[in-house]
């Protein structure tokens, strides 16, 4: 019996180490990623057989090498008639177990390395909702804030004029992701359209009166707080019911995360966007937020207008090196902003403040470091890669309707996300326990879903 004590008995660690020397520090995040990965794994290769079979297979090298990544120029024309120039991209990851699916991204930030992380844990999260669905991603580092309507649609029609060559029901089947909603994929489908004369289900997430599917807005933020509420349930831990939550993000996960957690009772009193936090300890003012960001599209400080006894604390007065909204005590916590938003400053901060229960809505909203800290305290903490996969369940269940022509109502996608988030947290606490590392829901996820892609990818030969 072989026993696997480090990275460095995975044939795939050297791979890595000439991979992070040839690349440029925007892969940091794709990284961080694959590490936390690989080493959840280890457990799995307790026995020699399973060891040898992944090693002649080479199954660990193949699924951290992206089956391609497509760059782009994105070129349109401002409402000055000036002339714009953007990098599309899209990164079809793995399509062992369906079309590449996940969302796109559309912010100055975005790169090859974000794409590349974001796109390597979709696998695993797609794996977990036992669909079948491949991994990928994609996006623009195009900025739409302060962009006019006009704008959008033109950027999108210049971005789907290269992107439709690559994608398609069967093939791949993007949806939205940070500044890519409802709008934006409206505006993609219709140059799809344009452009291949298909009314199909190549994207989703679309408006729900031309063939997107009842609750997807809602999907992600839901599946989060069901997936909470299932995972404090298995731990023995008190309910939500009239706890206060903290929040981060003020965008579709963190404004459906907000309101399903009223709606089961608890007390959410923050939000945040890039510029400062909200602090309302009354409990935020849904209908108002949703009017600010999604119909108004502004910054957070306009919120104390009309609850002047809030508090905004702007980015410049955050504790060094963490961030506001987890130094205010709660008992559960939601990073559902962005990555690495969530260090080992604020993950100290809230054990300190008694927080039982970190839910990361977001993609990684928490550093390495953050994560070994929060592993070791008596918390909970549910991996995004579980706990967010609501909204991609409820992508799958639109391409289902889509490909047979047909609509469910809001009640059965609710029931059935429902049944999809309590399936995910069981399957991922068993599989935990089952290696050896009970309640540690990061290994269990990534085991998981591992194990659902490795299978295929060896059951289909190379
Ligand atoms: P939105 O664009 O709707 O909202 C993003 C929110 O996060 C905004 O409030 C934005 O503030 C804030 N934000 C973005 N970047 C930063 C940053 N660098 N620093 C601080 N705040 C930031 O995106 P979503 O709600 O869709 O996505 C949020 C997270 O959830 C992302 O990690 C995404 O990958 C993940 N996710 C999304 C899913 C979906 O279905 N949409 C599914 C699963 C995961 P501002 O407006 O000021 O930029
Ligand atoms: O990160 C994610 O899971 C998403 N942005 C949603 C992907 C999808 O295809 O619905």
């Amino acid at each position: 019996m072989k026993k696997l004590k480090s990275l460095k008995d995975i044939d795939a660690k050297a791979e890595i180490a000439k991979l992070k020397n040839e690349n440029c520090a925007e892969d940091d995040v794709f990284f961080q990623a694959m590490e936390e990965v690989l080493l959840s794994i280890l457990p799995l290769f307790k026995s020699d057989e399973v060891f040898q079979e992944n090693r002649k297979n080479s199954v660990i090298r193949r699924l951290i090498t992206p089956d391609r990544v497509i760059k782009f120029k994105v070129v349109w024309i401002d409402d000055n008639h000036d002339v714009q120039v953007n990098t599309g991209y899209r990164v079809q990851f793995n399509n062992a177990l369906g079309p590449y699916k996940g969302g796109l991204r559309f912010h100055p930030s975005v790169n090859e390395g974000i794409l590349k992380f974001l796109g390597f844990e979709q696998i695993l999260k797609n794996a977990l909702t036992g669909l079948p669905l491949g991994g990928g991603k994609g996006g623009a580092d195009f900025d739409p804030k302060g962009k006019s309507d006009f704008e959008i649609m033109k950027f999108c029609n210049a971005f789907m004029k290269e992107l439709y060559k690559h994608i398609g029901p069967r093939i791949d089947v993007p949806a939205g992701d940070i500044g890519v909603g409802g709008r934006e994929i409206g505006y993609l489908f219709g140059e799809y359209k344009r452009m291949t004369s298909a009314f199909e289900g190549v994207l989703t997430g679309k408006p729900a009166f031309f063939g997107g599917s009842l609750m997807r807005p809602e999907a992600t933020g839901y599946g989060v707080v069901y997936f909470t509420r299932k995972m404090l349930e298995l731990e023995g831990k008190e309910s939500l019911e009239g706890k206060i939550c903290t929040v981060s993000g003020a965008g579709n996960v963190a404004l459906h995360a907000i309101e399903k957690l009223q709606h089961l009772g608890a007390i959410p009193v923050t939000c945040t966007d890039s510029k400062g936090t909200i602090y309302d300890a009354r409990g935020v003012d849904l209908d108002l937020l949703k009017e600010l960001k999604l119909n108004q599209r502004v910054s957070l400080e306009t919120y104390i207008k009309s609850h002047p006894e809030a508090q905004y604390i702007p980015v410049s007065e955050y504790p060094e090196g963490g961030h506001a909204v987890w130094n205010i005590p709660c008992y559960a916590a939601f990073p559902c902003a962005t990555q690495n938003e969530l260090t080992a400053v604020d993950a100290n901060n809230l054990i300190k403040n008694g927080c039982e229960s970190v839910t990361e809505g977001a993609n990684m909203p928490s550093t390495t470091e953050a994560v070994h800290i929060m592993l070791k305290s008596d918390m909970c903490l549910a991996p995004a890669k579980a706990a967010n996969a609501g909204g991609v369940a409820v992508s799958g269940f639109e391409m289902s309707q889509n490909a047979a022509m047909i609509k469910w109502s809001f009640e059965e996608v609710d029931a059935r996300l429902l049944e999809t988030m309590n399936d995910i947290c069981e399957n991922v606490a068993s599989t935990a326990k089952e290696y050896g590392v009970a309640g540690n829901y990061v290994d269990g996820a990534n085991i998981a879903g591992f194990k659902r892609v490795a299978d295929a990818m060896l059951a289909e030969g190379v």
